[in-house]
């Protein structure tokens, strides 16, 4: 089934929309996280402009007061996007939001990002409820790179380490991407570069993730921190050789601007986070959309 990415092109700006200043707005409903990524640094705070950190978390039923809010300041915002603090498939909190948000504001572009460890099994969840673009976070499809980029799995109730772990995680993923992707629907793939643990690995996830059915590919720099804060962030010259090499199999998104999980406004352009969240809190939690 062909999907929706000519429109998203115009008018989401992780998808193209940028050049339309198409604006997005981010609802952190989604608090908790089941995946251990060593560059996750799970902070909820006021301060900090980081992908996935938040100042706090909202409910569901709250997240409609928001947007309503969010358009009368921002109205270039055409997309609503749900991107942590923690995993949106962790707990239920997104989709509920997502059937809620789709009642009140059916002409707004639903977006969601996860990492994928329940992808396989939520896909018909996602697809009925009618997600416009989905990203997911692979970092790795070879399980002994994933390991060194994330510590533990929690799945179905039981801690996996490691390399067990990543192997769950990546046939999860690639499952969950051919599903959804065969159901019609338009997947980016996020992938974090870490120069000396992915660095020459992004070829592969690129190609890997294009023949699941994947439509577009970014390339996030590492922020080091946390477990990996003796990573180095990659230099301009990698970012551009990884751009590259991924282009060979798969369109590359160039504009991603590390967003907050309660970003709102134009990416790059402008900001209305603080307004529309009246942001007060700092409080430990965790984060996403690595
Ligand atoms: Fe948000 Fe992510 Fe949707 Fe965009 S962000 S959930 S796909 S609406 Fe975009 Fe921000 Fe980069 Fe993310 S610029 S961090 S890629
Ligand atoms: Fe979970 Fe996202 Fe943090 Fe990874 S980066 S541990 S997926 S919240």
């Amino acid at each position: 089934m062909s999907n929706n990415y000519e429109i998203l092109k115009s008018s989401h700006p992780c998808f193209g929309g940028h050049v339309n200043n198409a604006g997005r707005i981010h609802l952190p409903v989604s608090p908790g996280c089941n995946i251990a990524c060593r560059f996750c640094d799970r902070v909820i705070n006021d301060t900090e402009n980081r992908p996935g950190v938040t100042s706090k978390v909202i409910t569901p039923e709250e997240s409609l007061s928001v947007v309503e809010k969010a358009l009368k300041i921002c109205p270039d915002i055409k997309v609503v996007g749900i991107a942590g603090p923690g995993d949106t498939l962790a707990t239920d909190n997104a989709l509920k939001t997502f059937r809620l948000v789709k009642k009140e504001f059916p002409k707004l572009i639903k977006c969601m990002s996860t990492n994928g460890l329940l992808l396989a099994e939520k896909a018909d969840e996602v697809i009925e409820v009618g997600i416009d673009s989905l990203t997911v976070t692979v970092n790795a499809v070879d399980p002994s790179i994933e390991a060194q980029l994330n510590k533990y799995a929690v799945y179905h109730g039981k801690r996996y380490e490691a390399e067990e772990a990543a192997e769950i995680l990546i046939k999860n993923q690639i499952e969950g991407i051919k599903k959804v992707a065969k159901a019609g629907m338009t997947v980016k793939v996020n992938s974090v570069l870490v120069p000396k643990i992915n660095g020459s690995h992004i070829e592969k996830i690129a190609q890997t993730v294009r023949e699941a059915g994947a439509t577009i590919y970014n390339i996030i720099p590492l922020i080091p921190q946390f477990e990996l804060s003796d990573q180095r962030a990659p230099l301009c010259f990698e970012i551009d050789e990884a751009r590259k090499k991924a282009e060979k199999h798969i369109d590359v998104f160039r504009h991603c601007q590390h967003c907050r999980a309660d970003a709102v406004g134009v990416p790059g352009k402008s900001e209305f986070g603080d307004q529309v969240y009246e942001r007060k809190l700092t409080i430990k939690e965790t984060f996403s959309h690595g």
